[in-house]
C-alpha cells in the first residue's frame, strides 16, 4: 500500500507535480520550518513521517489540480453564458429543455473524479488505520489546559506537560505557546503508537510534521501512531476548542535517538519494557490528581497491556478513586 503510492508519487513528480503543487510550495519552501509553522508560509507544514508525506501528496498532487480545474473549467462556463447568451447577444433564447449527450456527461464525469479521489482518500484512510507492531507507546491526556504524558511500558507514571511560560520561552529563544515545560520524547525511526483520551472535556492532539490528529474524548481511547524519520523538535497543539485557554496547551516532541532516549527514560525513573518492573507510581500519580481524571486512569488498565502483569495498577486504581472503574478487572 506504501510502497504503490511512493511509486506513484515519483513518477507523478515528474509529470503532474508541477503546475499548482510547485507553485504553491515554492515559495514557502525555502525557508520552511520543521516541526513548527512558518511565519507567512503557505502549503502545508512540511513533515517527517510517510503518512504525512502521502496526505502532502495526496493534498498538492490529487487534491489541488482536481479543484483549480473545475474552477477554472466552472469560471469559464459562466463567463461563456454572461457573454454569449446575455440579453443583447441572444435575443431570442432556445426552447429545448433536455440534452441527453449533455446529461449524462455531467452525471458520469463528476463520479468518476470522485472515485478517483476516494482511490487515494481510502488509500491514506487504510495506510492510517494499519498501524505496524508499536516499539514505544505513550498515553497522552488531555485536561483543561495542559497535556498528561504516561509511558505505560516503560513504567513511566503521568507527567505534566504545561506550556513555557514566555518571559521563560524568550529566554531559551524557543516558540511561546509551542514550548512546552516537559516535551514527550520519543525514539527516531520507531513505531510510536500515541493513545489519545481526556479527563475533563474533549481536546484533541495533533502534531502536524507527523500528519496526525487524534480527538481526546473523556472516557474513551484513541490510538494513532507515527513513526517520525529524523530527530528534532516538533510542534503541536490542542485542536479542539476546550475553554479560555484552549491556545495555551501546545505539544513538544523530542525525537531523539535510542541512546538519547533510553537515558530520557532512566532519568525519569522507568525501565525497559519487559524488563523487571519498577515501583509503579503510574496508579499512585493519575489518582494524586484528583477529582475528574478518574475517567483517565479508569480507561488505563484495560488498554495498554504491559508485557509484564501489574496487579498492582487495577486494585489501587479503583480504591483511590470514587468512582466505580468498571473496566478494571485484569486487563487480557
Ligand atoms: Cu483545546
Amino acid at each position: 500500500m506504501k510502497s504503490s503510492f511512493q511509486g506513484l508519487r515519483t513518477r507523478a513528480a515528474g509529470a503532474l507535480a508541477g503546475a499548482a503543487a510547485a507553485f504553491w510550495s515554492a515559495s514557502a519552501m525555502a525557508s520552511d520550518l520543521v516541526g513548527q509553522p512558518t511565519p507567512g508560509g503557505i502549503d502545508l507544514q512540511p513533515g517527517v513521517t510517510s503518512l504525512r508525506h502521502d496526505a502532502i501528496f495526496f493534498h498538492n498532487v490529487i487534491l489541488l489540480p482536481i479543484i483549480t480545474a473545475i474552477t477554472i473549467f466552472v469560471l469559464i462556463l459562466l463567463a461563456w453564458v454572461m457573454i454569449k447568451f446575455n440579453k443583447r447577444a441572444n435575443p431570442v433564447p432556445a426552447k429545448f429543455t433536455h440534452n441527453t449527450t449533455l446529461e449524462v456527461a455531467w452525471t458520469l464525469i463528476p463520479v468518476l473524479i470522485l472515485m478517483v479521489i476516494a482511490i487515494f482518500s481510502f488509500r491514506l484512510l487504510f495506510a492510517y488505520n494499519d498501524m505496524p507492531k508499536p516499539d514505544v507507546t505513550v498515553k497522552a491526556v488531555g485536561y483543561q489546559w495542559y497535556w498528561g504524558y504516561e509511558y505505560p511500558d516503560h513504567k513511566i507514571g503521568e507527567f505534566v506537560s504545561n506550556v513555557l511560560p514566555e518571559d521563560q520561552s524568550k529566554a531559551e529563544g524557543r516558540p511561546f505557546r509551542l514550548a512546552a515545560t516537559e516535551p514527550l520524547v520519543v525514539p527516531v525511526n520507531k513505531v510510536v503508537r500515541v493513545q489519545v483520551t481526556a479527563a475533563d472535556v474533549i481536546h484533541a492532539f495533533a502534531v502536524p510534521a507527523f500528519g496526525i490528529i487524534t480527538d481526546a474524548v473523556p472516557g474513551r481511547l484513541n490510538e494513532t501512531w507515527f513513526k517520525a524519520e529524523k530527530t528534532g523538535v516538533y510542534y503541536g497543539n490542542c485542536r479542539e476548542l476546550c475553554g479560555v485557554d484552549h491556545a495555551f496547551m501546545p505539544i513538544e516532541v523530542r525525537v531523539v535517538t535510542q541512546e538519547e532516549f533510553d537515558a530520557w527514560v532512566a532519568s525519569k525513573g522507568g525501565s525497559k519494557p519487559g524488563a523487571a518492573p519498577a515501583p509503579s507510581v503510574t496508579s499512585a500519580s493519575a489518582a494524586a490528581d484528583a477529582g475528574q481524571p478518574a475517567a483517565a486512569s479508569a480507561v488505563n488498565p484495560a488498554a495498554p497491556a504491559p508485557a509484564t502483569p501489574e496487579p498492582k495498577a487495577p486494585a489501587s486504581a479503583p480504591a483511590a478513586t470514587s468512582t466505580p472503574a468498571p473496566t478494571a478487572p485484569a486487563a487480557k
